[in-house]
């Protein structure tokens, strides 16, 4: 039986999916899965890029030992981070992680000399202080000698595309991502570049989700004793492959994102490009098939995530269920925070964090990891109502229920919060939403399915959708007012 497989690189984990279609019905199976930690080496956090490599080639072992024959495969990961091709062909250092501290406070001196709303009205991307293009000027301002030798730019799936097959090629999704691209030009914006002095000559052709861009190399086949397998490229920023993946009839949905990160909005045709947009600081991201995403970034589960690392540190060891077990039992709209206060980007003791940033806003301080679990869930929740009002004011649209995608929605206690937050259902599924878009794309590309509606039909025959209907709206409702009060969030 022919399978394909999916390559996805989030923060806890790297996977390696194999999917199957039979009968209009997808079937995914875990193949491999490896860690994804990032290395502080000395000041700077970066990439295990080589490592990943060999863990790719891990999962087409496995393959092989299973007598498995691959059809395609692909790779999506998150947005913003790269990797620098010198004139040999070989990868220059070790890429940066976008959470790593080279960019305090350069998206600021950017701003300086050129102003947002140029940056703004050419890339349509909202202003986040990791941006590629922040990345790529704390490279110049420390003269970095990598940009000296620099022939080529790569995002991360390029450049582990590029490792597996020799070809270079940039892909949509990610470009757009750098904010560097000008999606109403459809190209790299050589003005941007040359404010800020990049070569134009690293940024290559840009190609669509659903480009076939190579075949797996002979250094690579020879190596693992395997045929060749044909290489795609599918929407490789994991945000764009998980909203393919969303189960919506049509195109008037909201969608979460619900990770590592929570992503918040609608699909789009045409980038909205306008001065509310700015002003509310959403984005456009290309997407497949000429959709963007509209939405804005939430800090989502990092914050609990990182926060159980702590604990872990201090000799605590709780499983995400006993946390969210412990927040239920926590009471309830003690305290809030921002998710998005700036404080809590960065890796660093969390729950002191949570607890310096109630006692600055003069609220009961959490004491416990209940207490503080419950304090991030609620306000995860309560910030998604903010976003989403924001998304229905931005698009002129309204929306009657919330579609959460990702390994977030195994909290069911974040998704029936979700639900109360908002006044209104949230339809959850499906949890493996990046490689379910990865696989549909590749087989859009192979004919197997028409376009990206039979695939979200295919993809809610095939996944159960789960769905929480709100409860306690005036508790909600009051607890909002507070939020919004304590946070500043107008
Ligand atoms: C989610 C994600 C977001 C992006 C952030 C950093 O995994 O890709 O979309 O803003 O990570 O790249």
């Amino acid at each position: 039986m022919s399978s394909i497989l999916a390559y996805d690189l989030g923060a806890s984990s790297g996977r390696a999916l194999l999917g199957r279609l039979t009968d209009r019905k997808i079937e995914v199976e875990e193949l491999h899965r490896f860690g994804n930690d990032p290395v502080q080496v000395g000041d700077r956090l970066q990439w295990d890029i080589l490592r990943l490599f060999h863990e790719l080639k891990q999962g087409l072992l496995k393959a092989k030992h299973q007598g498995i024959k691959l059809q395609s495969l692909a790779i999506d990961s998150w947005a913003v981070d790269y990797g620098f091709i010198g004139k040999n062909g070989e990868l220059l250092g070790n890429p940066y992680h976008y959470r790593d501290h080279h960019t305090d406070g350069v998206m600021e001196r950017v701003l300086g000399h050129i102003p947002a709303t140029e940056i703004f009205g050419r890339t349509g991307i909202q202003f986040l202080p990791f941006n590629t293009i922040y990345q790529l000027a704390a490279l110049k301002e420390a003269d970095s000698p990598l940009l000296r030798e620099a022939d080529r730019f790569l995002m991360i799936p390029d450049l582990l595309r590029y490792f597996l097959t020799g070809e270079m090629h940039n892909e949509f999704s990610n470009a757009t991502s750098t904010q560097l691209y000008n999606p109403l030009e459809s190209r790299w914006d050589p003005e941007l570049l040359r404010l800020l002095g990049l070569s134009s000559s690293w940024f290559g052709d840009v190609v669509q989700p659903g480009t076939k861009v190579g075949q797996l190399r002979s250094s690579v086949t020879d190596e693992l004793g395997i045929s060749s397998v044909p290489v795609y490229a599918v929407a490789e920023h994991d945000t764009g492959s998980a909203v393919v993946a969303v189960p919506a009839l049509d195109r008037s949905f909201a969608y979460l994102s619900c990770g590592t990160w929570s992503l918040m909005g609608t699909e789009v045709d045409q980038p909205v490009i306008n001065e509310l947009a700015q002003e509310l600081n959403f984005t456009n991201e290309g997407g497949a098939y000429g959709t963007y995403r509209l939405l804005k970034n939430i800090m989502g589960l990092w914050i609990l995530q990182e926060s159980r690392r702590e604990w872990e540190r201090a000799g605590m060891t709780y499983s995400f269920p006993e946390l969210v077990k412990l927040a239920e039992q926590a009471s309830s709209f003690s305290a809030f925070i921002d998710p998005d206060d700036p404080l809590f980007l960065h890796p660093g003791d969390m729950p002191a964090k949570v607890q310096q940033y109630c006692r600055l806003s003069g609220q009961q301080v959490p004491d416990s990891p209940g207490a503080i679990a419950r304090c991030i869930l609620e306000s995860l929740a309560l910030k998604y109502r903010f976003v989403l009002e924001l998304t229905e004011r931005l698009s002129g649209k309204q929306f009657n229920g919330l579609h959460m995608v990702g390994g977030g929605i195994h909290n069911t206690l974040l998704c029936q919060w979700s639900s109360n937050a908002i006044g209104k259902p949230v339809w959850a599924g499906p949890a493996e939403g990046s490689a379910i878009g990865n696989l549909v794309v590749q087989w859009i590309a192979q004919g197997e399915l028409s376009d990206i509606w039979e695939a979200r039909k295919v993809i809610s025959d095939s996944f159960p959708v789960t769905i929480y209907e709100p409860e306690q709206f005036e508790a909600w409702e009051d607890a909002y007012g507070t939020f919004r009060r304590v946070t500043g969030l107008a």
